[in-house]
């Protein structure tokens, strides 16, 4: 009999020092948090046909099949989990709440109007819930200011907002029996050029101590504070900046820091990020998106700088103190196809990083032979990474290549069309 696909590969991989059996099951065991942002366009539920306003970030693209209920959300993402390999989170918005056609306001949040996903997702068996609070779409964002607000009345109702969606956070964590994120991020800024950055810097400060005050179980539950460089109409100053929050989160020293791949300066690189950021804080909150020179939230793709990211996270043997999710939201395609490609990309990237011949590369680099370990990482390029994902498709019983997109094609035929 010949040897299957699988087996040359890997016997390829072990010419160079790599186990792939050992990649394959650290890849199955890495969840990876979706979005549920990615379905509706960040519209949330609070209200019929709820759109994404303000907070500096916008969709674009108007594609057919939008999700416009809990029912259709829930039911693409079905389709979704059907067609990624291994188990994995979903990440909520507080405005994906079931609120039952009542409207609750954001400080009136509880872990009840969650009780329905918990359900689905333990139905499921997915591998836990992650939460937000949602600091945008609101009458007390329109302004451009949330936690960081000059009126103490509404920054009083932006922390008891992220008072409840720590304790939704917490009780997720504790009916999963896996560490549930809640990750803060604000959308506060200015468009033109200010004059005190210092103030609403002092304020978020202050809101955040607020908000962080009660003390949650850290088994259960884990914060995380997420930095911008800027955002749609608040181009020139943005209160929670990269330095703003990472300063905080190292001061604390009980909260993650949350890196999202398109909050930065289109040069930079967000992998060179994550061993500094490690050094001094205990976790990190990843968010992976492909920012397109802005912070356009496309869908991930196995590029250059996605695997860069992995990478850093094999390398520094990060893995176990990182959460990884996702965060873009496209519109202009297949809002379905978008987070299985994107989601399959990452944990491509994921495998890339787990299959590189890393001995030889430390070898290589402790003993000065930098022209060997240019080598090795010209070679890998070149390996049969697509061999081991296939496999690894077909272990976890998921399409091998692109027949997932013969399901999407037909969902949409049968489903999103009628939309
Ligand atoms: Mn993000």
């Amino acid at each position: 009999m010949n040897p299957s696909a699988y087996t040359l590969a890997s016997e390829t991989y072990a010419a160079l020092g790599v186990d792939t059996e050992a990649a394959l099951t650290r890849l199955a065991s890495t969840p990876i948090s979706l979005h549920c942002w990615q379905g509706d366009d960040v519209g949330g539920f609070e209200k019929p046909n709820a759109t994404l306003s303000g907070g500096g970030i916008q969709t674009t693209g108007n594609y057919p099949g939008k999700a416009r209920t809990l029912d259709e959300l829930r039911q693409d993402l079905d389709l979704v989990y059907k067609l990624l390999p291994g188990r994995h989170r979903l990440n909520l918005h507080a405005i994906y709440g079931d609120f039952a056609g009542k409207l609750v306001d954001r400080d009136a949040i509880e872990p009840k109007h969650f009780a329905s996903w918990v359900e689905w997702a333990q139905a499921r068996k997915l591998h836990g819930l992650d939460f937000n609070p949602s600091c945008f779409s609101h009458p007390f964002a329109a302004d451009g200011a949330t936690l960081s607000h000059d009126c103490k009345a509404v920054r009083d109702f932006w922390i008891a907002h992220c008072v409840a969606a720590r304790r939704i956070g917490a009780s997720f964590g504790k009916t999963f029996g896996t560490t549930t994120t809640t990750n803060v991020w604000i959308p506060d800024g200015s468009k033109d050029t200010p004059f005190d950055r210092s103030g609403p810097r002092q304020r978020l400060a202050d809101s955040l101590d607020a908000v962080f005050a009660e003390k949650l179980s850290a088994t259960d539950h884990r914060d995380a504070v997420e930095s911008k460089l800027f955002g749609i109409g608040a181009e020139s100053y943005t209160v929670g900046s990269h330095e703003f929050y990472l300063g905080y989160a190292i001061k604390r020293g009980d909260i993650a820091y949350c890196l999202d791949a398109g909050h930065f300066h289109p040069t930079e690189s967000l992998a060179d990020k994550i061993a500094s950021v490690l050094q001094f804080t205990p976790s990190l909150l990843l968010h992976v998106s492909r920012g397109v020179r802005w912070d356009s939230d496309h869908v991930v793709t196995c590029d250059d700088a996605t695997r860069a990211i992995f990478e850093e996270l094999v390398r520094g043997d990060f893995l176990g103190r990182t959460a990884i999710g996702l965060d873009y939201f496209d519109a202009s395609i297949n809002r379905i196809a978008a987070w299985v490609i994107g989601t399959r990309a990452a944990q491509k990237a994921l495998l890339a990083a787990l299959l590189e011949p890393s001995a030889q590369l430390r070898t290589a680099e402790k003993t000065g032979d930098h022209a060997l370990r240019l080598a090795l990482f010209e070679e890998s390029r070149a390996l049969p990474l697509g061999l081991i994902w296939d496999e690894f498709c077909r272990r976890e019983n998921v399409p091998v290549g692109l027949s997932f997109m013969t399901e999407i094609k037909s969902y949409e035929r049968s489903v999103l069309a009628h939309r």
